[in-house]
């Protein structure tokens, strides 16, 4: 998925950022951000974390995730290099409230 990176006050977009290392071979470092929504009432808002390009903005790369609408994915997210040592930066998204990471493989084709 590709496109503009969305903004969404109620999702708490942006609570946790990452550099994860330039992930569309542009030249130019991308980010990792989070968006960990919690209302444990209404979860409105799925968990997300998306790649954006560090020089446009646009969103590379989308994760909908996280077992529980609770769980709080996203809330804590870091660039781990190239773990897997195919030449793309690798990441780990975190979801605290159920005490899991989930390490994610920069993945060829998937950036825009
Ligand atoms: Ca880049
Ligand atoms: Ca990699």
């Amino acid at each position: 998925m590709c496109g503009k990176s969305r903004v969404r006050p109620e999702a708490y977009y942006g609570w946790a950022l990452a550099s994860i290392g330039d992930a569309n071979a542009d030249g130019i470092p991308d980010l990792l951000i989070g968006a960990p929504t919690y209302n444990f009432e209404f979860p409105i808002y799925p968990n997300t974390a998306d790649v954006v390009s560090g020089s446009t903005g646009a969103l590379l790369q989308h994760f909908d995730a996280g077992l529980y609408p609770q769980d709080s994915y996203g809330k804590a997210v870091a660039g781990v290099g190239d773990v897997n040592l195919d030449g793309l930066p690798d990441f780990a998204i975190g979801s605290p409230y159920s005490s899991l990471v989930e390490l994610r493989a920069g993945e060829a084709g998937k950036y825009c």
